[in-house]
């Protein structure tokens, strides 16, 4: 008990030689003292380690100190609210308020939505759909059969409770549930996130955004695809650039094709861009096969159809020149704010 009225003593000491000059000191003297982590809560605590015929004098005592640190702080708090200095005087609530920096949108929806009302000018509507698709929406309605070896290119994340789960590869499957639903004709514009199993580099993610295509009627043609994407590179790109199909293979079309358009760095002479090849590969598209029809439920007999799909990231890259498709998800400040400008 000695020891903790020495203790009290010095404490005593310290509130008689505090300076208490401001709102500021004030309250850090209310926290040390009075707060209720503070040193009387503390001494209080002291009270059942004091020997029974003892307590009566130790409490009378540590009710003194008490007494003497509040009223030590009614005194100061009474100064420094008169000195004007107390926390709701200094509140100036006439001063302008803080100024909320403006955000600006990414550069991946920045291109996603230029892309998506091109086509809703055409009168393509929007589709979405789940990111955790079943097999037969992602793969066997698209005539990628179980071991068809194209699915190597598009192994994915599965879910482990369901072995028939997994993250949808392409938008495609949002597609195969708008042709289930029977309603023909089908004119629409798919944006959104797919995924893939890549190691990550600076020119592929293990996820990525895509805007696929889908027009199915009858007597719906190759010139019809091809008019159509050249007025939307038109739209995007501007009116001088050019366009050419190659010949390509995908499971779900037939024919099929790859459009590259005319390099937009150097306008057809050759860069680095474009490999010196003056053109750079932009989307993939083809007649939908009839086997994906039919799977869908439509008369391929009666009705056929175009499709497309695009890579966002591949736009955007091109469009502003970034060198790293890494940048779109590291969400780092010094990259996102350089499009605050861009619409
Ligand atoms: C690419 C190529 C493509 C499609 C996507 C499609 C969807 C249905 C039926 C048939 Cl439901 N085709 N989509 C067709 C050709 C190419 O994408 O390189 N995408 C990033």
């Amino acid at each position: 008990m000695d020891q903790l009225i020495e203790k009290i003593k010095q404490y005593k000491e310290e509130i008689d030689a505090a300076v208490i000059d401001g709102a500021a000191s004030l309250e850090e003297y209310r926290i040390k003292f009075l707060g209720t982590k503070g040193i009387l809560k503390n001494l209080f605590g002291e009270m059942k380690s004091v020997a029974n015929e003892n307590k009566k004098e130790f409490g009378q005592i540590l009710n003194d100190f008490k007494q003497h640190a509040e009223a030590k702080y009614e005194q100061f708090k009474e100064l420094t609210s008169a000195n004007g200095d107390s926390a709701a005087s200094s509140l100036d609530l006439t001063l302008p308020g803080d100024v909320i920096p403006v955000g600006s949108h990414h550069p991946i929806s920045i291109v996603r939505n230029e892309i998506v009302s091109i086509f809703q000018r055409l009168g393509f509507a929007i589709a979405e759909g789940p990111e955790i698709e079943d097999d037969m929406h992602n793969f066997t309605a698209l005539n990628l059969p179980e071991n068809h070896p194209a699915r190597d290119m598009q192994d994915t994340f599965y879910i482990s409770q369901n072995p028939d789960w997994l993250l949808r590869t392409h938008t495609s499957s949002v597609q195969v549930r708008e042709m289930e639903k029977g309603k023909l004709p089908i004119r629409i514009i798919c944006p959104g996130r797919v995924y893939r199993n890549e190691t990550i580099s600076a020119r592929a993610h293990c996820f990525f955004q895509q805007v696929e295509g889908l027009y199915i009627d009858e007597n719906v043609s190759f010139a019809d695809l091809k008019q159509t994407l050249y007025f939307f590179v038109q739209e995007m790109f501007g009116k001088n650039v050019k366009v050419r199909f190659r010949p390509s293979y995908f499971p779900f079309t037939e024919p099929s094709a790859e459009m590259d358009i005319s390099c937009l760095i150097c306008g057809g002479k050759g860069c680095n861009v474009c490999k010196h090849t003056g053109w750079v590969e932009i989307l993939g598209c083809g007649m939908v096969h009839p086997k994906v029809l039919e799977n869908c439920g439509i008369d391929s007999n009666k009705y056929t159809g175009f499709a497309f799909g695009m890579g966002i990231e591949r736009i955007t890259m091109l469009k502003y020149q970034i060198k790293d498709l890494r940048l779109f998800s590291e969400n780092d400040v010094r990259f996102l704010k350089q499009f605050t400008s861009a619409t």
